[in-house]
């Protein structure tokens, strides 16, 4: 019997990559760096998770051989152009350039009703949940979800999972009890690690990924009503 839905945020909830490689960039310039990440370079990159693990790559990729600076030199600066690129997406999702994709938000009214439970297992920081859920749902947007587990919580980011595992733990279900909703490769490689059925629903910087595993393949959640989900759920394997 389905009892919860588990939300992955960036590319799931919304098409929030475009801003965040903006504010990537954003921060590169801030920092002095001649650093761009165009489009085909950051939909590579998304293979990585988590943003400042994305940096190092990219940087030890650019300097191969490059070595641990002295003392925290490299982490320090790493930490400084995620903090500069998160301030600079946060603003990019006040001003409104981010909104949930298409379903998001009647799926997650709709569950909620029904009474399924509802949690966030994201690689991504919590003020970037905060900032679109505020500007999607309102301030009182956490009460929709009985656990959320992010970046600060899970630092051992997708596909590993950790983060799905810890939010299993947290709802006190196990995982033929709840479908997960996710949108990329590393996404479904950690929920079904975890045991989770996996919805995907694929956008422009993932439809080239490998679903293999997925319970569904959707272009978007329009139209997705919870029976639907109910009743794929029961199909699972
Ligand atoms: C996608 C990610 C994140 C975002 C950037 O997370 O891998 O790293 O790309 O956000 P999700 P941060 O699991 O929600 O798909 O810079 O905060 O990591
Ligand atoms: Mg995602």
């Amino acid at each position: 019997m389905l009892q919860a839905l588990i939300f992955d945020v960036d590319g799931t909830l919304a098409d929030t990559e475009s801003a965040h490689r903006a504010a990537f960039n954003q921060a590169f310039a801030e920092e002095g760096l001649d650093w761009v990440w165009d489009e085909a370079l950051y939909t590579e990159l998304l293979n990585i998770s988590g943003g400042k693990e994305r940096i190092l790559h990219y940087w030890q990729s650019t300097r191969p051989g490059m070595v641990e600076l002295a003392g925290d030199g490299l982490r320090d600066t790493i930490a400084r152009l995620h903090e500069h690129k998160t301030a600079a997406y946060e603003g990019m999702v006040n001003d409104g350039q981010v909104v949930l994709r298409p379903g998001v938000l009647a799926l997650i009214d709709a569950a909620h009703q029904a009474g399924l439970a509802l949690a966030i297992a994201t690689t991504t920081s919590p003020v970037n949940i905060a900032a679109l859920l505020r500007k999607a749902i309102g301030p009182d947007w956490r009460t929709f979800f009985s656990v959320v587990e992010d970046a600060s919580t899970a630092p051992v980011k997708k596909p590993n999972p950790q983060v799905y595992l810890q939010t299993l733990q947290r709802m006190g279900l196990g995982a033929s009890q709840c479908l997960a909703i996710e949108d990329s490769a590393n996404g479904l490689q950690a929920a079904r690690a975890a045991g989770l059925a996996t919805i995907i629903t694929s956008n422009r910087f993932t439809q080239h990924h490998s679903f293999d595993g997925a319970l569904r393949v959707l272009p978007d959640l329009q139209d997705v009503t919870v029976a639907q989900l109910q009743a794929w759920h029961g199909q699972r394997a």
